[in-house]
């Protein structure tokens, strides 16, 4: 009994110790339970690291959207295509430069607006430079207003200028001449009308434009020509200027007129010589001392149909 009740005694303390280690087991437990509570900010970095690892799966959906670097390569092929189909034309006809290329000019022709009015249309080559062009007053419709318009021949370049012209009177192309023997052509052009005459200007091309010429003042220069019974004018070309002469009867029934000589310089007329190109006079009777009309040697044109 004594040695049963030993027995019992050992086994209370192992229950009792293994109760102990229960406890100890249990605290242990406890703070291990605590670490356990730190884990959620554990949790929280690891819950950051796959935002950034999330976020950074943006920038590899975005890497995918890189197709765009195909399309480039795409283009590339086109653009490559164009630059050698042109090519074989350049190579089998390498003569055949536009006449805005040979000009040094940028290719901007455009086409004569519908309904549009001609003229008339000379063909000579304006601009000096390989090619004829064609020279045509035109009269526009849509905004009732008379121009002047230089095309290439071969449809690469065109230049336009309005003219104020009236639409009852028009403008109309005159002749072409070399007024100052520098080999540049201009274009006598009828820009406007009066009662007895015509209004002329003279057309140059600079610079792939066409322009009218100007006085000293940079004002358009124009010439009335034609005669009533007591006013007349016109203009004579001398070898490397033109005279321009104005005239009116007086009551004495004697013309008092006046000449200005000018030299066309670039697209400025200029009076020639030191001692000024204008002159008065009177004529010794009602008989005019000059022809009202345009005096000047042509330079060969066609007039087209
Ligand atoms: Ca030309
Ligand atoms: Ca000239």
């Amino acid at each position: 009994m004594a040695e049963q009740q030993g027995t019992n005694g050992n086994r209370w303390t192992t229950i009792t110790i293994g109760g102990l280690l229960l406890v100890v087991g249990l605290l242990l437990g406890l703070l291990f339970g605590r670490d356990g509570t730190d884990n959620p900010s554990d949790l929280a970095t690891h819950g950051e690291e796959n935002m950034s690892t999330t976020s950074a799966s943006p920038t590899t959906t975005e890497s995918p959207a890189e197709p765009d670097a195909p399309t480039t390569s795409t283009t590339a092929p086109a653009a490559a295509d164009t630059t050698t189909t042109s090519g074989p034309t350049t190579t089998t006809e390498p003569p055949a430069q536009s006449q805005a290329e040979l000009a040094g000019c940028v290719s901007n022709f455009t086409a004569l607006s519908e309904g549009s009015i001609v003229a008339e249309t000379f063909v000579f080559d304006f601009d000096g430079v390989d090619g004829d062009e064609l020279v045509s007053t035109y009269y526009d419709p849509v905004n009732d207003a008379w121009l002047l318009r230089v095309a290439a021949a071969d449809g690469s370049l065109s230049s336009e200028l309005p003219l104020p012209a009236s639409s009852a009177i028009g403008a109309l192309p005159i002749t072409v001449v070399d007024s100052n023997a520098d080999a540049a052509r201009e274009l006598v052009v009828k820009i406007d009308g009066g009662a007895y005459s015509q209004i002329m200007a003279f057309a140059v091309m600079v610079d792939c434009e066409v322009e009218l010429t100007r006085n000293l003042e940079g004002q358009i220069y124009s010439w009335p020509v034609g005669a009533s019974v007591r006013n007349a004018s016109g203009f004579e070309c001398a070898n490397t200027y033109v005279t321009f002469r104005q005239g009116t009867l007086t009551d004495e029934m004697v013309w008092s007129f006046q000449t200005y000589s000018n030299a066309l310089n670039g697209i400025v007329w200029e009076p020639i010589g030191t001692a000024g190109s204008s002159y008065s006079g009177e004529s010794e009777d009602d008989t005019l001392p000059f022809a009202a009309e345009v005096i000047c040697e042509a330079v060969p044109f066609e007039v087209q149909d």
